[in-house]
């Protein structure tokens, strides 16, 4: 039964898909992937944590600084003129990547994490009050729940929670039970980060949309494997992390639509986000630019549209098939081990495989793994409300990327075994 299902994933790809056949040629792109790490050859299975860079994004950023290196929208020479333009192709590469109406509506930010509390503190501080309401989910990053609970601590919001069913599913009744006139925000993952469980974001969407609430996609997990169109989402606002998707760290996009971006105030302040400034009275830059104080991380923003282009070319459907080839073996195979324990196993996922053994910690799983040369995330994984929920303080994780193959999932198989027979 196992070997057929293994056999089915990998004869589907063996007609069509053109990274099962490239595969060697792709991590020829990732040089990090040819290290060996104590001794043994580096298997890394922790892209949900951040994933490896291609060269042209590595080059991206020494080309910068060889070339290029000036502050933007100030100078009028050469350089700085030349970097500008490369910072706002940027823009507009994220723009078209994830379908926005316009360039206006991108707002590099530093992360996802900066992103939801600009989000958070910039709308909500200034239109939540006193009895309203925000809706997230049991599956939440600590970064999408955090910065809501402070904006209800301010304002004197309550924050309402969608459970989820033991597989990790968001339980849909009990949203539409939640939603009622006094919900204002409903901001949900797309992916989960700990379980790779998707959450059906269109429906989500739609129902919060009926009652009029603002709506904040976490895709930070979504993006390296979906197709994203925040149009056809329909979402208010959209984040993510540039690392999570092949780019630098310290580069993240807050997408917000055109016209609620308008109406939000600034979420800093300082050089770059003004039109004019006196002792009396400053006056806002336009949109993005009003979010953007202060020199930006412009080399991030221009190597991040490197680490677009080079996803763009694989084509988003052709990496979706083969990680979801790779992780539907991982868990057959995974699931052969006596007393582990896969988290939020479902259909419909993306790329990670969340388990325990009983009794070995999580971090003890980690840390042989480490020793074999594989790398893998153990702990809460920033979900500490979701383990609770779960019944457990932490979890192993392996979370793939579309550089990894069958052999380095045998590998994980293999020492795991080998953890288990150390550890019993
Ligand atoms: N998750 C993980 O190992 P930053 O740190 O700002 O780049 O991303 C925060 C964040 C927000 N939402 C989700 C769903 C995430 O997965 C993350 C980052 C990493 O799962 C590091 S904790």
């Amino acid at each position: 039964m196992k070997l057929e299902t293994t056999n089915i994933d990998k004869s589907l790809l063996k007609e069509k898909n053109k990274i099962y056949h490239n595969i060697d040629k792709i991590r020829e792109d990732f040089p990090i992937l040819k290290q060996k790490v104590r001794g043994k050859t580096l298997v890394y299975l922790d892209n949900a944590a951040t994933t490896q860079k291609p060269k042209i994004v590595i080059d991206a950023i020494s080309n910068y600084y060889l070339t290029l290196n000036s502050n933007i929208h100030r100078g009028v020479h050469f350089l700085s003129e030349k970097a500008t333009f490369e910072y706002e192709k940027a823009r507009t590469k994220v723009k078209e990547f994830i379908n926005a109406l316009s360039a206006s509506e991108i707002v590099f930010t530093r992360g996802a994490t900066e992103s939801i509390n600009l989000a958070a503190f910039s709308y909500g501080l200034t239109y939540l009050k006193d009895g309203d309401e925000i809706i997230i989910s049991t599956l939440e990053h600590h970064a999408n729940i955090v910065p809501w609970q402070e904006v209800c601590r301010r304002t004197g919001a309550k924050l309402k929670v969608i459970p989820i069913s033991n597989n990790g599913e968001i339980l849909l009744e009990k949203y539409y039970e939640l939603l009622n006139n006094k919900v204002k925000i409903v901001a949900v993952t797309q992916v989960s980060n700990a379980l790779g469980v998707k959450t059906p974001i269109d429906e989500i969407i739609k129902k919060a949309k009926e009652i009029g609430a603002i709506t904040l996609v976490d895709g930070s997990q979504a993006i390296p494997h979906l197709k994203i169109d925040v149009q056809s989402l329909g979402c208010d606002f959209y984040v993510f992390s540039g690392h999570k998707v092949y780019g630098p760290t310290g580069i993240g996009v807050l997408y917000g639509k055109a016209d609620l971006l308008e109406k939000m105030p600034p979420y800093q302040t300082g050089g770059d986000m003004i039109r004019s400034v006196t002792f009396e009275k400053t006056i806002y830059n336009d949109i993005p630019m009003k979010f953007e104080a202060g020199t930006p991380n412009i080399e991030g923003a221009i190597a991040l549209q490197k680490a677009i282009e080079y996803v763009k070319n694989l084509n988003i459907e052709e990496i979706s098939e083969y990680e979801d080839a790779l992780l539907r073996y991982c868990e057959e195979k995974l699931s052969d081990i006596p007393d582990l324990i896969i988290y939020g196993r479902t259909p419909c996922k993306a790329a990670v495989v969340s388990f325990d053994i009983k009794d070995i910690h999580p971090h003890d799983i980690g840390t042989i793994l480490d020793s074999e040369g594989v790398a893998i995330r153990a702990g809460h994984h920033c979900t500490q409300p979701l383990m609770q929920r779960l019944g457990v303080s932490a979890t192993a994780r392996a979370s793939f990327s579309f550089y990894n193959t069958f052999e380095e999932i045998d590998i994980l198989y293999q020492a795991l075994l080998k953890t288990i027979k150390l550890m019993k």
